[in-house]
């Protein structure tokens, strides 16, 4: 078990591309229990932007309102709800501008304008907006859509009212703008994680049987690439820890922009001789997953997370290299735990002598931040591998796999799980 093996990646993606990926939200609108009318309006929407830069849509319907009526319809700043609608502030306006129509230049970014009711008083929603986003300064998420009693006069209406409100009265409505999935969430202002995260893996070892034993307890691999054009991976397996490898990251992308913002990001998860640091990477994956939390609600039961029209309700502990998060089912009390379990794939590395049968063909392999005692090497710097691709492949050519994904496929809960971490 010795050597180094380098690798050099072709240009794969750039640090910062844009994916064209869907980033999803969605809002409960409930009454306001101020409202002393006797009107109560219900309704569900959705959101989509397509990609970072793309326009959102928003979707749904809205019932109760007036029949054959505007009703004003805007996004305004505050996602509290505490005390009625009230409580969800102002219209949206980052931009410090005056009340506007939807197709106006000058409005707030809030200024959805009004949506219709038929004769049954339902509103069906289906409009793309430009001037809100669900990522960065425009972000409505952790905002409240506000219906209210009157039609808005998009600031036609020649006096201040006009320019601050529309005039569109009381709120009979509001919902606070939640993210579907918790993926989106971490990938909001992190770059880093944004870059070198990659998917959702089912875990557990293909190797000796599966962890599927407990139908309440499920491995799931957050799986980060840090393939990147500027860099080369040194990965060394030259010492007495069988098992376990070091890796340094060599740049090569020079004076490049990209490459040193790369660089810049990397560093929290190297040591200052560029090596990938496992404590670093546990404490920085930590704090992503933590500050994704703490941008949910917080409800009696824990965190709550909408998804598919219900509420799930997380909570999450922290235990050796994974990270525990307790799922409370939206129709009673049933909990399941899923353990994340971070850790980096690489792909097209052949690794030397001993590793290589488990390596053929340059296999993708794993390495997890697995804690390591009692080593002469600097532990935070040794990763342990994982071969868990090789054993698919394995377990193919046995057919002993079939079995196994039978198994994940009657498990309705490992799907919820997946789409509620990462949008399907
Ligand atoms: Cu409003
Ligand atoms: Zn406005």
């Amino acid at each position: 078990m010795n050597g180094f093996v380098t690798l050099s990646l072709v240009a794969l993606s750039l640090f910062g591309a844009c994916q064209a990926e869907n980033i999803v939200a969605t809002v409960l609108i409930s009454p306001d229990p101020n409202v002393t009318t006797g009107q109560v309006v219900w309704g569900h929407l959705k959101l989509t932007q397509s990609g970072l830069q793309g326009p959102v849509t928003v979707t749904g319907s809205l019932s109760g309102l007036t029949p054959n009526q505007l009703h004003g319809f805007h996004v305004h700043e505050k996602g509290d709800i505490t005390g009625g609608c009230k409580s969800a502030g102002s219209h949206f306006n980052p931009d410090k501008r005056q009340h506007g129509g939807p197709d106006d230049f000058s409005r707030h970014v809030g200024d959805l304008g009004n949506v219709l009711a038929d004769a049954q008083g339902v509103a069906h929603i289906n409009m793309v907006d430009r001037q809100i986003a669900l990522l960065g300064n425009r972000s409505i998420v952790g905002r409240a859509f506000v219906v209210h009693a009157l039609p808005d006069d998009l600031g036609r209406g020649g006096n201040e009212g006009s320019r601050t409100t529309g005039n569109a009265g009381d709120r009979l409505a509001c919902g606070v703008i939640v993210n579907e999935t918790l993926i989106p969430l971490m990938k909001k202002d992190n770059k880093l994680f944004e870059t070198i995260f990659n998917r959702i893996a089912f875990g557990g070892s293909y190797y000796k049987g599966t962890k599927y034993g407990s139908p309440n307890e499920f491995d799931l691999y957050l799986v980060h690439k840090l393939d990147h054009w500027s860099i080369d991976l040194v990965i060394d397996t030259n010492h007495n820890k069988v098992g376990y490898v070091k890796i340094k990251i060599n740049y090569r992308g020079g004076r490049d922009p990209n490459c040193l913002r790369y660089k810049e990001e990397l560093k929290k998860i190297t040591d200052s001789n560029d090596n990938l640091d496992q404590n670093k990477f546990r404490s920085w994956l930590e704090s992503v997953i933590m500050s994704a939390f703490n941008t949910l609600r917080r409800g009696p039961s824990g965190y709550e997370l909408y998804h598919g029209g219900r509420t799930y309700y997380m909570r999450h502990k922290k235990s050796g290299p994974a990270f525990t998060i307790m799922i409370g089912k939206p129709n009673g009390d049933d909990v399941f735990d899923v353990d994340l379990v971070p850790c980096i794939e690489f792909n097209g590395v052949q690794l030397s002598s001993g590793y290589k049968k488990y390596n053929e063909d340059k296999r993708p392999f794993r390495v997890v931040p697995k804690p390591l005692y009692g080593s002469i090497w600097n532990d935070n710097l040794l990763w342990r591998l994982s071969f868990s691709e090789n054993e698919k492949v394995m377990l193919n050519k046995s057919g002993a796999v079939k079995s196994i994904i039978k198994l994940m496929k009657v498990n309705f809960s490992n799907v919820v799980i997946v789409t509620i971490l990462n949008k399907m």
